[in-house]
């Protein structure tokens, strides 16, 4: 048999606390490289899941394995995303805790598999009860459906995720799921008029085109070629594409069928699909007078009036000119044609992205729990796009990346808090720990009135000459000196780069990003001109007039700008989730080729760094690093003592005195809590562990040689 010693300089350590030297990078990245290409893809530090995308199917999620983490205590069973999930919803049932469950890491990492897994476990974890098949059927059907609308091939993964997520699954008072709820964040709506090489398009309209039958496609008057439409055109299909697409379609129709989507509901939705389609091959001529006009002729803006239900020649009027109600003077313009390109492309991206809210409403009555129970209680899932770094950092960068500085000043906040709170509960006396506090940083994307934001916001309602550069101007007076902001005149010290005249530098807690100014004000506007909004309210099709029917006429209020829209939401968010305890899921991605057993230690290195493992496992090891309730101590390790082996009936507290006295552990390395021991350093635990192994082996030596002897 393998020894304890040998085990461990193969597979690593199963937590990281347990490394001797956990301030170095190297051995922490050492350790999750032996793992991985042992296909080991979890490890701990502390209660935080560590998780390295295998790229392969392993056989870890099968009913057996499952099975193994029901019930079980954190340390009795390898780390596991199951573990995870089995901790929160013992939390929840048994101890009325609510839970929330954060992931995180970059494009491609496993987040929402993670979160797939956690949803099965979930599932499978709640078999015994009765009358939740269907509730959790549901639960499990909102993935494909989110997917194929929200979800795109991208060159970082096959299967993004273009948006943010929380859902809640609603537990009864007998532990059963009995509903749900979700939150979704930021739908990346460029991506419906443009994609960059060798991206696509959202995968609904691929599936559309190629599992639609011919009755379907008629009716959309749609032809089967995504080639045949400008914004599903920029596509390196590979040859069983089109096969798999049609095969997902006819998935996503029978989850439509489970979450209780009407036959004509599910019409609406495709003609607001093929619709976007179609209005993407909408062209504009120029006139002698040099506007835009679209040819009476034009099929396409025909066919969008038509599947959308409104009046056609409204429709081409709407695309063309605009009216503008200065102060009182309704006036109407036309159009040139690069303005007519901006507006058509405005609807398309509007009326998807509304489409896509309404359908995660539409979710949410269905996975709403029939009956009110003041008695249940909640376990949310976060799967949110991680910290983002890329050559050219826009808007969107701008924002998810504000994101995670919210979350990472909520990380800080729970995990410290927890740990305080632990060893108040323990009455062990607490040591303060010095970390890395990011709130300057929130504060200074968020600060009323001179924050970033604000500096944005108050560019964009500015009537008259304000441009992007006009923007970043107010941003270098306002923000200059700032210690976490650099200015357009100085160097990124990530790229030893100057930056541009239109460029700013924002130093994240994850690093370095310098964000190019152009376009903010625009995407932060996000304006989709009047009449085109109002002539898309009187729409015959159910699904557009309830997405449009919050378009007042008579309001004159200025809508929230994008950022503000989402600044709120993730405030929400965040008071949503301070709410709860919460348990991480931090995932890694080992490769940029999408490839198993490929373990780039440059690429892992820098996510080490930007999700603040270090400082993580640094606040983890500050006090005592380690920590097992009398219970789970005493039974493992019973056998190295004489005073509880092999017969002890104390309690389990007195049983851990004799058994460490008698392992000679000195004062300074634990300390006895009220329910838990804590160790200090590792090695202590390290030569107990070795130590047992050696008698375990003696024990069944010597128990073999009993059996050879009958
Ligand atoms: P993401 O959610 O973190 O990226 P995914 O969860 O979509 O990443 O994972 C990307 C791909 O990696 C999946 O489609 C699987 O092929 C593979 N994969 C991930 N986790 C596992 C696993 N545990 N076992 C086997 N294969 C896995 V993004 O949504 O792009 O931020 O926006
Ligand atoms: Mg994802």
């Amino acid at each position: 048999m393998e020894h304890a010693l040998q085990h461990r300089e193969r597979v690593g350590v199963s937590d990281f606390v347990l490394l001797e030297d956990f301030r170095s990078e190297a051995a922490f990245i050492d350790n999750l490289r032996k793992r991985f290409k042992e296909n080991i893809i979890y490890t701990y530090i502390g209660n935080v899941l560590i998780s390295v995308n295998p790229y392969k199917n392993l056989p870890i999620y099968t009913e057996e394995k499952t099975k193994q983490y029901y019930k079980k205590a954190f340390f009795e069973a390898p780390p596991h995303v199951f573990a995870i999930a089995d901790n929160a919803y013992r939390s929840l049932v048994y101890e009325h805790r609510e839970q929330c469950i954060l992931i995180s890491g970059e494009s491609g990492s496993g987040k929402t598999e993670a979160s797939k897994k956690v949803l099965e476990y979930i599932a499978a974890r709640t078999d015994h009860l009765q009358n939740v098949e269907n509730v959790k059927d549901k639960l499990l059907q909102t993935n494909p459906l989110l997917e194929a609308f929200g979800n795109a091939k991208t060159n970082r993964n096959d299967n993004s995720s273009r948006f943010g997520k929380y859902m809640d699954i609603q537990f009864n008072y007998e532990g059963g799921p009995e509903g749900g709820h979700i939150l979704n964040y930021l739908l990346e709506k460029s991506r419906v008029v443009s994609q960059m090489t060798g991206e696509r398009n959202f995968h609904v309209f691929y599936q559309l085109l190629a599992g639609g039958d011919d009755a379907l496609m008629n009716q959309l008057k749609l032809q089967g070629r995504p080639e045949a439409y400008k914004y599903t055109t920029d596509v390196t299909t590979q040859s069983n594409q089109r096969h798999l697409d049609a095969e997902q379609f006819r998935v996503v129709r029978e989850a439509m069928k489970v979450i209780e989507i009407g036959q004509q509901e599910q019409l609406d939705m495709f003609e607001i699909v093929a619709s976007v389609l179609h209005l993407g091959n909408v062209k504009f001529v120029q006139n002698d007078k040099g506007y835009a006009e679209i040819l009476s002729h034009d099929a396409n803006s025909g066919n969008v009036a038509e599947l959308v239900k409104v009046n056609s020649l409204k429709l081409r009027e709407a695309l063309t000119s605009r009216t503008i109600d200065a102060r009182g003077d309704v006036v109407n313009t036309p159009l040139d044609q690069e303005q007519a390109q901006f507006a058509r492309d405005a609807l398309a991206k509007a009326v998807y992205d509304k489409l896509f809210s309404w359908l995660v409403s539409r979710i949410n009555s269905s996975l709403a729990p029939k009956e009110k129970d003041s008695r249940s209680s909640v376990i949310g899932i976060l799967d949110i796009y991680g910290f983002e770094i890329f050559p050219k950092n826009s808007f969107e960068q701008f924002c998810i990346n504000f994101c995670n500085e919210k979350l990472q000043q909520l990380f800080i906040e729970l995990t410290l808090k927890q740990e305080q709170e632990e060893y108040l509960r323990e009455g062990i006396v607490w040591e303060p720990v010095e970390y890395f506090n990011n709130i300057i940083i929130c504060d200074l994307i968020e600060a009323r009135h001179k924050g970033i934001i604000a500096i944005l916001d108050d560019e964009c309602l500015r009537p008259g000459d304000a441009t992007d550069a006009s923007f970043l101007e107010k941003l270098t007076q306002g923000l200059d000196g700032h210690p976490h902001f650099k200015s357009h005149r100085k160097a990124d010290s990530r790229t030893q780069k100057i930056m541009g005249r239109d460029e700013f530098c924002l130093i994240h807690y994850a690093g370095e990003v310098t964000y190019n100014v152009s376009t903010f004000l625009e995407k932060n506007n996000d304006l989709l001109f009047r009449d085109i909004q109002s002539l898309m309210a009187t729409s015959g099709n159910a699904v557009v007039q309830d997405c449009f029917k919050d378009y007042n006429l008579r309001s004159k209020k200025r809508p929230e700008t994008a950022i503000t829209q989402f600044k709120n939401s993730l405030n929400e968010l965040i008071k949503i989730l301070s709410s709860k305890e919460p348990s991480y899921i931090r995932c890694i991605k080992p490769n940029d080729n999408k490839a198993p057993m490929q373990f780039d230690d440059k690429l892992v290195s820098h996510q080490v760094k930007y999700l603040g493992l270090m400082e993580n496992l640094r606040v983890r090891r500050a006090g005592f690093a380690y920590r097992r309730t009398y219970e789970t101590f005493l039974e493992r390790y019973k056998c190295l003592s004489a005073e509880t082996w092999p017969n002890y009936r104390g309690p389990a507290r007195d049983g851990v005195q004799k058994l460490v006295e008698t392992l000679n552990y000195e004062r300074e390395d634990y300390r006895m809590g009220n329910t838990k021991i804590f160790i200090r350093f590792p090695k202590t635990l390290f030569e107990t562990e070795d130590a047992y192994q050696i008698k375990k082996n003696d024990i069944a030596t010597i128990i073999q040689s009993r059996w050879r002897g009958y």
